[in-house]
């Protein structure tokens, strides 16, 4: 597999919320810990959760965005940078598509970063549409209101039932049908449209690799299904890389 990697011409990778939970982030269905315990993710992440009830929806989405905010990446953010320096450093091409809306991966030095799921980090109105960065203090109300209109606000991601962003799923899939190595990351792969790209991947001919804590309905489907933590995989992947050690 190192070899592999260490050949490749295109890599791409994709991560789920498990790259970012051992910065503290909680993973999308234990993004109901303590307070929202009593509340289904499914339920909360839909367009008509916000219709029934905005200030529920944007309390639940303003805490994540000042947790995404006081986060700082983690060892397996940073690998992945180190990864596509190396492949970006020899020519070659290297694609990173989260579903993740905390941009760790942005903050950790990654560039060129598909967002399929969009990010906490902008909020837009809903009746002007007018976006904005939202990535400093406290909102002053909640739903945040639009300085323009006075519509209300709400976060810059994807909801449930709701279409990806333009173009991202697209770019996402003309990238994982023609790479060599397509790794999948801290992921449940149980949405869809994302979770299909590894099997964009696997029809392209790409060597396909998982990691993440648990099995999911991609392990079997996968070259390598490495078990355990996105931040000690992946830097001991890059380490060998780095020390040109190919036995793996
Ligand atoms: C679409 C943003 C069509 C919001 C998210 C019935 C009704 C309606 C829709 C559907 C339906 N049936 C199917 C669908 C489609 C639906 C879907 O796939 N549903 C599934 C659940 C059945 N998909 C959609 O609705 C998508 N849109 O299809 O639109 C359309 C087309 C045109 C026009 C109109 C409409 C939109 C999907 C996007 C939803 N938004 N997020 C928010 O964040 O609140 S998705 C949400 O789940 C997360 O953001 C994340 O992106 C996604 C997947 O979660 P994961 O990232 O995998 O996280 P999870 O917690 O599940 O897993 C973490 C994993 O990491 C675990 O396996 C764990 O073991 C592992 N792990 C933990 N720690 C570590 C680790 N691994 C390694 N290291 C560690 N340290
Ligand atoms: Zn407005």
């Amino acid at each position: 597999m190192i070899e592999a990697l260490d050949r490749a011409e295109s890599i791409v990778v994709m991560t789920g919320a498990g790259a970012s939970a051992e910065s503290g982030v909680p993973t999308f269905r234990d993004a109901l810990t303590g307070l929202w315990a009593k509340y289904d993710p499914m339920e909360l992440a839909t367009p008509q959760a916000f219709a029934r009830d905005a200030e529920l929806v944007t309390r639940w989405y303003d805490r994540r965005r000042v947790d995404a905010l006081a986060a700082q990446p983690n060892a397996g953010h940073e690998a992945l940078v180190r990864m596509q320096r190396r492949v970006e450093g020899r020519g070659g091409r290297f694609t990173l598509v989260t579903q993740n809306v905390d941009r760790l991966h942005q903050r950790a030095g990654s560039t060129g970063v598909i967002e399929l799921h969009g990010t906490l980090l902008r909020w837009r109105c809903v009746r002007c549409g007018e976006e904005r960065d939202e990535s400093g203090g406290a909102m002053a109300s909640l739903p945040p209101v639009c300085a323009s209109c006075g519509g209300a606000r709400r976060p810059g991601v994807v909801w449930f039932g709701e279409a990806l962003p333009e173009g991202a799923m697209e770019r996402a899939a003309i990238e994982a049908e023609r790479c060599d190595v397509f790794m999948t990351i801290g992921t449940s792969s149980v949405v869809y449209p994302a979770a299909g790209l590894v099997d964009v991947a696997i029809r392209g001919g790409a060597m396909t690799v998982e990691i993440n804590a648990e099995a999911t309905p991609a392990t079997g489907r996968v070259t390598h299904a490495l078990a355990g933590r996105s931040g000690e995989i992946l830097p001991e992947i890059v380490r060998r890389l780095e020390v040109g050690r190919h036995d793996a």
